[in-house]
């Protein structure tokens, strides 16, 4: 049977773009009864140094996030990395298994580290190495993600065959990547070229899941956009960058099709289409906010759901963990 993992990581608070490229996803595949294991990576937020207590804040407020857009621990298995110890294992037993000139190929290696390669920490180097560890530790085969996640889960199918072919076993399943529905890459509401991202400088390029009604609304009203009308057809987005990611907003959001938005939208301006957005994103997040305002009251609560995710983690991953020693030649008796 599927198994299905993914994760997000803490390192600030969710935005439009973790939910509709990866979020709402997750909530449909759990609801499609898949078995789901979803992980909040906060080893990976600190290959970015990252301050302790926003961390442990940013952690439970992502957890909240999944559980106030519908994530049920009691049919998806949700938990913080950090607890889960298999993780680090086989991240480092992967690590012996990567070759060093696949992780220099990483795109997102290279935009986050910039021209200061020599000076960012070596974790961010090793990141993927770590990501395919947290999908192998379950023998996970379907990987929810954005698009930009592509490259590093095929980097996740390399490491598997290497791994396979280095120790002449079947052991690591091939993983297929999901990267499915009208928001996969969801761009900044500044520059229709750049990803919306957690750690963009700039709080107007982006949605935040804590953002108010109001908030939200501003955002949408001032995002950069072109002076033209929406088209009447899906070939009139080309070369309109900032026009077509609001048309995939809207799109992701209502869960019709882009086409159908630029149909139904055709020869609008943005003065008109701009409110109808902003009404439904409201519509659609601010369930999702008071939720989250409401869970984050109890923060040992969400502890404990963490806590109890972390051990049917644990359980999963412990004997594929133990099996990989075997196959490495580690003695394991005590
Ligand atoms: N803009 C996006 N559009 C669609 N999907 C997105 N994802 C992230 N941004 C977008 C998806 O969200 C999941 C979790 O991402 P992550 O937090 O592990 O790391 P990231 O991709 O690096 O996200 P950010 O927001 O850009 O974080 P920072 O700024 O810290 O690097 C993934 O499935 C990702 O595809």
């Amino acid at each position: 049977p599927p198994r299905i993992f993914s994760g997000i990581q803490p390192s600030g608070g969710l935005t439009l773009g973790n939910y509709l490229g990866a979020l709402k996803r997750f909530v449909e595949k759990q609801d499609e009864g898949i078995e789901t294991i979803y992980c909040l990576v906060d080893m990976h937020a600190i290959t970015v140094w990252q301050d302790p207590a926003k961390l442990r804040h940013a952690t439970r407020e992502a957890a909240a996030g999944f559980l106030a857009a519908g994530i049920d621990p009691s049919r998806s298995i949700l938990f913080n990395q950090s607890q889960v110890s298999a993780h680090a294992e086989l991240g480092w037993i992967f690590n012996c298994v990567a070759r060093m000139g696949w992780m220099s190929r990483m795109t997102q290696f290279k935009d986050k580290a910039g021209k200061n390669s020599e000076n960012v920490s070596l974790g961010l180097f090793a990141y993927p190495s770590l990501m395919a560890a947290d999908i192998l530790v379950y023998k996970a085969t379907m990987v929810p993600v954005g698009e930009d996640q592509k490259q590093h889960l095929e980097l996740t199918r390399d490491i598997a065959i290497k791994f396979n072919n280095d120790y002449g076993v079947d052991f690591f399943p091939v993983v297929e990547p999901l990267i499915e529905g009208a928001a996969t890459r969801v761009m900044s509401l500044r520059d229709g070229t750049k990803k919306m991202s957690k750690s963009d400088p700039s709080d107007q390029s982006r949605i935040n899941l804590t953002d108010d009604a109001d908030t939200i609304s501003k955002k949408i009203r001032k995002a950069k956009t072109d002076p033209e009308p929406l088209p009447d057809h899906l070939d009139g987005l080309k070369d309109r960058p900032e026009a077509k990611n609001l048309v995939n907003i809207y799109a992701a959001l209502s869960g019709h099709s882009p086409a159908k938005v630029v149909h139904d939208f055709a020869g609008a301006q943005f003065g008109t289409f701009k409110p109808a957005l902003a009404d439904l994103a409201v519509a659609k997040l601010e369930p999702i906010t008071t939720e989250m305002n409401r869970l984050m009251q109890d923060p040992a609560e969400i502890d404990r759901i963490l806590a109890q995710g972390a051990e049917r983690a644990d359980a999963i991953a412990r004997p594929i963990l133990e099996q990989v020693y075997d196959i490495t030649g580690m003695i394991r008796s005590r």
